[in-house]
């Protein structure tokens, strides 16, 4: 049975891929990894602490378990990268370059590799952006992930890597925290609704942007890699969608669930960021592909979020 290496584990998507790879593979087959400590769930498994900016040490892992699958999640997300734009490029691209190279050294069957919504700057249509277009991004993280696009298909063209990747909308869980993203105030939200503090939206309030719910996500990334290889046609990253809202709007929903809920908008440099991004994304390849489907609506995940926040904290 495969054997599994996530990197970024501990981040907000790894942590979850983890945990369902788990759940449908043996605990010991997936080996989550990270700088960070692993903590709760995570910690019932196999864990490794890996820098990806190491090859030497990602090389001595890959032999150690004989992992087959690669799930590459290190990353420093838009914020802060734009924050720190050497670390943002030296994490993102040395990390993905030393997996890609490990990927083909050691002829893993299958790598994952997250793009982003960022490839998108303002030359692109702001609605229904389809997956070709104009990718001329305005900030770091954008660079990284339209240059890490082209160098997983160049792999995969060159080398016979079967990378596959997700362009992710902004991700909405409830299980980790978000750090260092544009769209995380959409996860904060939710924290500040149950905790009965205001909230200060660091967007302002019609900044819309694409979003997707967390078991969204997962059962994207889990159905393109259990795809045939033929259906796989684009190797650069699929555009993946589920809904679009606003910070208004997901307010107006989450004050319906909880009435005493506040919300003071204090947009800072992050608004500019989320204007240079798509309104919402045409995803049809990667539905007509692989049969990509979504399940969750802003009224059916805000109802999630607020019922298994509490739960986490008590
Ligand atoms: C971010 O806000 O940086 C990420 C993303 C959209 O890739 N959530």
């Amino acid at each position: 049975m495969t054997k599994i290496l996530l990197t970024g584990a501990c981040g907000q998507l790894g942590s979850e891929l983890t945990l369902r790879l788990r759940s449908l593979l043996d605990n010991e087959k997936v080996i989550a990894s990270d700088i960070r400590e692993p903590q709760g769930a995570l910690a019932d498994g196999p864990f490794e602490y890996l820098d990806v900016l190491n090859k030497k040490d990602i090389a001595g892992v890959i032999k150690k378990h004989n992992i087959e699958q690669v799930y590459h999640l290190a990353a420093v997300l838009s914020a802060k990268a734009e924050q720190n734009i050497e670390l943002g490029w030296k994490l993102n691209m040395e990390g993905l370059l030393n997996v890609l190279g490990l990927a083909k050294e050691n002829s893993l069957d299958r790598l994952f590799w997250p793009s982003s919504i960022a490839v998108f700057g303002p030359d692109a249509p702001k609605q229904e952006t389809p997956q070709n277009t104009a990718l001329n991004p305005t900030t770091v993280y954008g660079i990284s992930k339209v240059a890490g696009e082209h160098w997983c298909s160049y792999y995969h063209r060159r080398f016979g890597v079967d990378v596959r990747s997700l362009r992710y909308p902004g991700l909405v869980g409830y299980r980790a925290m978000p750090g260092g993203g544009t769209t995380d105030y959409a996860v904060e939200i939710h924290h500040k609704a149950i905790s009965g503090e205001p909230f200060y939206c660091f967007l302002d309030e019609d900044a819309m942007l694409p979003m997707m719910y967390m078991d969204d996500a997962v059962e994207a990334t889990i159905r393109l890699m259990q795809a045939p290889e033929e259906e796989v046609a684009v190797r650069t990253s699929y555009n993946v969608a589920a809904m679009s809202f606003s910070p208004s709007e997901i307010a107006a929903v989450v004050k319906k669930r909880v009435p005493a809920f506040e919300i003071i908008y204090r947009p800072d440099y992050r608004q500019a960021i989320a204007d240079s991004w798509p309104d919402s994304i045409d995803d049809s390849p990667a539905r007509e592909q692989w049969g990509w489907k979504h399940a969750y609506t802003l009224e059916k995940m805000v109802d999630d979020m607020l019922q298994h926040l509490p739960e986490k904290a008590g």
